[in-house]
């Protein structure tokens, strides 16, 4: 049973939060929680026929803070799940929820095929560069791994993702609109939260003062930007067009042929 606040009702649990003070996914959290339920109000969806999957991992622990229907998936496959869910009820809006070490390096074959097959769900990355909850060992997006750190949203777009986006925690507003229409997009969306982790990789003032928003531009140009940009941190959608979706017609389809 949800409690109503206001004119909204409040997505909020009682759970105990073991984050750290101060970290970034507590805004993400409030933005996310919003966009929910804002997108419920203005009956883009339905909030009953919503499911989030969490990833294990520091962000995963989302799945505790907000009262929606949720799966806690293993780590790495939050994407397989999601799809599953999607294939078995396409009439559910499906997000799912991880960090950068589960999507990009444990589970970035699912990242590719899922962008590719056009699966029809949200997935949403907070991007630390660190696997935060076993103690911040690097990702692939982080520079002192390769020296050549993965960028991600590119692997993502050139995957064929209708919808690739990246946001920065320390922009609230626009990530809730970002959020907002990752969520409602017809077709796999990948929207990267940057955030730093302020235990294991403070880079806050790299953060922010190298982030620069490219939400009111043209996508074809954010993306051309993000190609050449190597030291900048650009936010805003560098890819949204529509194709054909992978749904269960297309799964019996492509059975029905082999
Ligand atoms: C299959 C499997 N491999 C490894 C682990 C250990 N493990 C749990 S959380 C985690 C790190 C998560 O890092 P990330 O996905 O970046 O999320 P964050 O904690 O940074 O939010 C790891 C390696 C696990 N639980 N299961």
């Amino acid at each position: 049973m949800r409690a109503k606040q206001g004119n909204m009702l409040d997505i909020g649990t009682l759970r105990e939060n073991t984050w750290c003070p101060g970290c970034l996914n507590f805004a993400t959290l409030e933005m996310l929680k919003r966009a929910i339920l804002e997108l419920n109000e203005e009956k883009e969806i339905d909030i009953n026929k919503t499911v989030l999957v969490t990833d294990i991992g520091c962000g995963g622990k989302i799945y505790d803070y907000i009262n929606i229907n949720a799966i806690y998936a293993l780590h790495g496959r939050v994407i397989p799940v999601a799809a599953g869910i999607r294939a078995g009820r396409p009439d559910l809006t499906v997000i799912g929820f991880a960090g950068d070490g589960g999507t990009y390096d444990e589970g970035m074959n699912h990242l590719v095929h899922a962008a590719n097959r056009n699966v029809n769900m949200a997935m949403i990355v907070g991007n630390n560069r660190v696997f935060a909850l076993t103690k911040g060992q690097p990702t692939s997006t982080n520079p002192s791994l390769s020296g050549m750190p993965l960028n991600p949203l590119l692997i993502t777009a050139d995957s064929g993702a209708s919808f690739v986006a990246r946001a920065s925690a320390y922009n609230p507003k626009e990530l809730k609109e970002i959020l907002k229409e990752a969520i409602i997009h017809e077709g796999f969306s990948l929207t990267e939260i940057i955030q730093p982790c302020l235990i294991f990789k403070n880079d806050a003032e790299e953060i922010k003062n190298n982030t620069y928003s490219l939400l009111k531009s043209d996508t074809n140009k954010s993306l051309e930007i993000l190609r050449a940009d190597k030291k900048g941190i650009p936010t805003g959608v560098f890819v949204r067009k529509k194709r054909n979706l992978w749904e269960s017609g297309s799964i019996a389809k492509r059975d029905s042929k082999s």
